[in-house]
């Protein structure tokens, strides 16, 4: 059964002595019209805005609300959808405190997909450019580009503005030119790791000039596009449009190689919004930093990490960090493929509402965290391609050769499982296709002198 209207499938159970139905039918009243009593100003009109559940299995712990579309929020100015309001309803005071106090029924409950019809689907921005205006800057064409590999600046935090454009010219050094061949090969991206903004040690109009000057060198050396991502995170939308405009005034004619980094769990999807609408013309870079403390499968409360990341691709993401689905070092397993499918396909199975985006443009999956040349082309094969931004930090920066060779290394990465898949090894297992592919090629060679261990 599917409704007509925007839903969201929860679950919780109720408290012991309850029945599953009525909890199920407070947990929906209270993230709708209702309250913890009734009230003697409810009419006929806001009975026919009512949430309603229209699905229970109190076994499996699972129920299905219906919300009418006319209860969430629209823009004065456009008439736009509203994510906040959506969430405000759908996760907010069925949450939380008000849960022992009014609603001493409600155990808990969590969100583990939710549904939005085309319609109302069609108020939200989704992306405006994504990875394949990312591939056209790199030279790899529109579509089905590769892997686009990228880094985060190691030490997080720390470098001063010289030694950060160093980092960035050794990086983006990484194998781009072949001597002496016609074309160059490789193009990588690279991006400001999420606490670093503008601090005092290391201030936005000394660092981005330094960034500029290494892209631009990088650029003329290799004759290849190089990109960046400049995390214009903060608390004020002014700020933010301050920070963004400040770095297109110093990339200039460059400024479509300046992605912007957005920290939207910290920030909210506000900022997200604020910079999507601000700067359209930029890849949005939607990092989410502390997000486990609601998407863990250890909470049973909040709402999943595949509800995250597909919120992302309404509001307009042109790419978010996805995990790394077991491959690397954050939470996640190897069915969170299905994260992915649902951030690039047109239509998409969720764990419960198939969705379509008619049309809407992807968002394209960011693998990070613990990646390095070695774990990507288990990665590759899980996931079915890798049509994918990986950014690597201690993969490239604590490679034993250096930021180059460990940026060779991960483009290797994916070479390999190309090669193995392609029959090139034989009937061998990967990681023998893997370490056939290393005696040929240094770079991965050195990847497995550094982090075999691992
Ligand atoms: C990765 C990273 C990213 C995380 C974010 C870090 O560095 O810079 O912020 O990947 O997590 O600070 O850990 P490494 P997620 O490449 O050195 O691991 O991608 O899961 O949102
Ligand atoms: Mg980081």
């Amino acid at each position: 059964m599917r409704p007509g209207n925007g839903s969201c499938a929860a679950w919780g159970p109720e408290k012991a002595g309850y029945d599953y139905l009525a909890t199920a039918a407070h947990f929906a009243a209270e993230s709708s019209t209702g309250t913890n009593v009734n009230v003697c100003t409810t009419d006929d009109f806001t009975k026919s805005v009512d949430a309603l559940v229209y699905y229970i299995d109190p076994d499996s712990e699972e129920m299905k609300i219906a919300y009418p579309n006319l209860l969430f929020d629209r823009n004065i100015i456009d008439g736009r959808g509203m994510m906040c309001s959506f969430l405000t309803l759908s996760i907010g005071n069925n949450q939380g405190r008000e849960l022992s106090r009014c609603m001493g029924d409600v155990e808990y409950g969590k969100i583990y997909d939710f549904y939005l019809p085309p319609a109302f689907l069609r108020l939200y921005d989704g992306p405006a450019v994504n990875v394949e205006d990312m591939w056209r800057i790199l030279g790899k064409g529109t579509s089905n580009g590769g892997l686009v590999v990228g880094t985060i600046i190691k030490p997080k935090l720390g470098l001063q503005p010289k030694p950060f454009g160093e980092a960035c010219y050794a990086f983006w050094q990484g194998g781009d030119f072949i001597k002496n061949e016609a074309r160059p090969r490789f193009n990588y991206t690279l991006m400001l790791d999420e606490p670093q903004g503008n601090q005092v040690f290391c201030q936005m109009n000394e660092v981005i000039p330094e960034v500029v000057k290494a892209m631009r060198a990088c650029i003329k050396e290799t004759g290849v596009g190089k990109l960046f991502s400049a995390n214009i995170t903060a608390d004020d939308p002014n700020e933010m449009i301050a920070r963004g405009k400040y770095c297109m005034s110093q990339f200039g004619p460059l400024s479509e190689n300046c992605a912007f980094l957005v920290d939207g769990y910290v920030a909210g999807g506000t900022a997200v919004t604020c910079a999507r609408r601000n700067f359209p013309k930029q890849f949005l870079h939607y990092h989410r930093a502390g997000h486990g403390s609601v998407t863990s499968p250890q909470t049973q409360r909040g709402y999943t990490a595949f509800v995250h990341t597909k919120i992302s691709r309404v509001i307009g993401a042109s790419g978010i960090h996805t995990g790394t689905m077991s491959f690397g070092k954050m939470e996640g397993d190897a069915s969170d493929k299905n994260i992915a499918f649902m951030l690039q396909d047109d239509e998409a199975d969720g764990p419960y509402y198939h969705q379509e985006w008619e049309g809407m443009k992807q968002t394209t999956p960011i693998i990070s965290g613990g990646m390095n040349a070695l774990r990507l082309p288990a990665f590759f094969e899980n996931l079915g391609h890798s049509n994918v931004i990986l950014t690597a930090g201690g993969g490239s920066f604590g490679h034993k050769d250096g930021p180059k060779p460990g940026a060779i290394s991960c483009r290797q990465g994916e070479e390999a499982w190309k090669a193995w898949k392609s029959g090139q090894y034989g009937n061998i297992s990967l990681s023998d296709g893997v370490i056939e592919f290393a005696k040929t090629h240094e770079e991965i060679k050195g990847a497995f002198l550094t982090f075999q261990k691992d």
